[in-house]
């Protein structure tokens, strides 16, 4: 790193909460699959911000789409209406088949609105009796940072001295349809799940889980809600991750990719009463919905489907899946994914996921660890066939390495 880099590294580090430990390299421009940093060295970014950037940096649509409503309007609240938000609504209705939409800006406000959402519900409608609602949730789940989130993570370093938590969260085992049975209780309102754990690890559940949680929740009248904040808009090689197991949410997560990484962007989307339980005056947020945000999220979304770039993500997931699983390195314990959610798990004895994360950045990729032994693979949904060649050269290279 040169001189002046060195330097923005430890001004962060003397200024900045010491909440990340970031990889050393500071970024400076992005374009497509590619980012620079600030010596100009050119990476493949195997991470796209956590799934935020599916559609590329600094896609030119999107682009254009937020320059040119930022010379118009930003933002009114909700006090009055914009010219943007009905569009918004039409188009993820449209896109998702949902009936009802709530505009929110980060995943976990998302989060926090369906919870909100499904206990009114609970309350409302099912008729649980007011306070004893109570919500199921999985092992090892993450669904973002808030206090009502992390008081049900099971995560220690995510939750601990942070509490006291809310009450009315219970913990089941992640892919096991019978434990949900068993966790039941007439005050259920709700089983919120990711249909692909994501910081666990890129954990897939047997086949045939979600059909049988589908029908455990039809049966008690439980709200199924799916956190597709990661797994939707295209990542999985599916537009939903639902899709993948044949059963439709009742309340859908999205985040992240709906605005291809401009603007924090998320939405609450049911096909049924939940939504229609919010009152005016009951819930809400000063940025969310507003129209810069509902013109790149609407951007977002259009060139996601106009540029074939959930097909691709299935296409190129399956190549870059395949070809993880040619390497033949003893460092690799399990490849696992689906589309480009992609995970190498290393055999604890391999070292560290972070030092093989360090070495690729040396060839040319950035991609990060989670759990200590797992490298988490997530390029953005426009990578080629030749970009993915690419890669797996440079991850064949590094996996046979030890760096134990
Ligand atoms: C960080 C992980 C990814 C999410 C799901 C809600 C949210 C997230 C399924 C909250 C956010 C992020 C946040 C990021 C790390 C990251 C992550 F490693 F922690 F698990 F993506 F894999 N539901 N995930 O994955 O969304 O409020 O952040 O917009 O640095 O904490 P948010």
């Amino acid at each position: 790193m040169s001189a002046s880099v060195i330097d923005l590294v430890a001004t962060e580090a003397r200024f900045g909460a010491h909440n990340y430990e970031p990889i050393g390299v500071v970024l400076s421009r992005g374009e497509g699959v590619w980012v620079w940093d600030t010596d100009g060295n050119r990476y493949l970014d195997c991470l796209s911000a956590y799934s935020a950037v599916s559609q590329g940096h600094c896609h030119p649509k999107i682009l254009a789409a937020m320059v040119e409503q930022a010379h118009r309007l930003t933002l009114t609240s909700r006090a009055f209406h914009n010219d943007q938000l009905a569009l918004f609504y039409e188009e993820i209705a449209a896109l998702t088949g949902s009936h009802k939409v709530l505009p929110m800006n980060s995943g976990a406000e998302a989060v926090e609105s369906a919870i909100k959402s499904v206990r009114k519900w609970g309350y409302e409608v099912k008729g649980v009796p007011d306070g004893q609602a109570e919500i199921i949730v999985c092992a090892n789940n993450f669904h973002g940072r808030t206090l009502g989130i992390v008081g049900f993570s099971t995560d220690p370093e995510t939750r601990t001295h942070f509490g006291p938590f809310a009450p009315g969260f219970k913990v089941i085992p992640f892919g096991d349809a019978a434990a949900l049975k068993a966790a039941i209780t007439p005050n259920t309102v709700a089983f919120l799940v990711e249909p692909i754990q994501g910081e666990a690890g890129v954990v897939i559940p047997p086949a045939g889980y979600f059909t049988e949680v589908r029908q455990l929740c039809t049966a008690n009248n439980v709200m199924l809600v799916l956190d597709e904040i990661q797994t939707g808009l295209g990542r999985t090689g599916k537009l939903l991750a639902e899709q993948h197991e044949g059963i439709e949410a009742d309340v859908t997560l999205l985040g992240k990719a709906l605005s291809g990484g401009f603007y924090p962007v998320s939405a609450v989307l049911s096909n049924n009463e939940v939504l229609g339980t919010l009152r005016p005056g009951q819930h809400g947020s000063t940025f969310g919905g507003n129209p810069l945000a509902c013109a790149v999220a609407r951007a977002a979304m259009r060139v996601l489907v106009e540029e074939g770039m959930i097909e691709n993500a299935a296409k190129q997931g399956a190549r870059f899946l395949d070809g993880l699983k040619d390497i033949r390195a003893n460092t690799i314990r399990e490849v696992r994914g689906r589309g480009l959610m992609l995970a190498v798990e290393l055999h604890p004895e391999a070292g560290r996921a972070r030092r093989y994360c360090e070495a690729l950045q040396g060839k040319g990729i950035l991609a990060k660890d989670t759990h200590e032994h797992t490298i988490r693979i997530a390029p953005p949904l426009v990578i080629t066939s030749d970009q993915v060649d690419w890669a797996l050269e440079r991850f064949a290279a590094i996996l046979t390495q030890d760096f134990s």
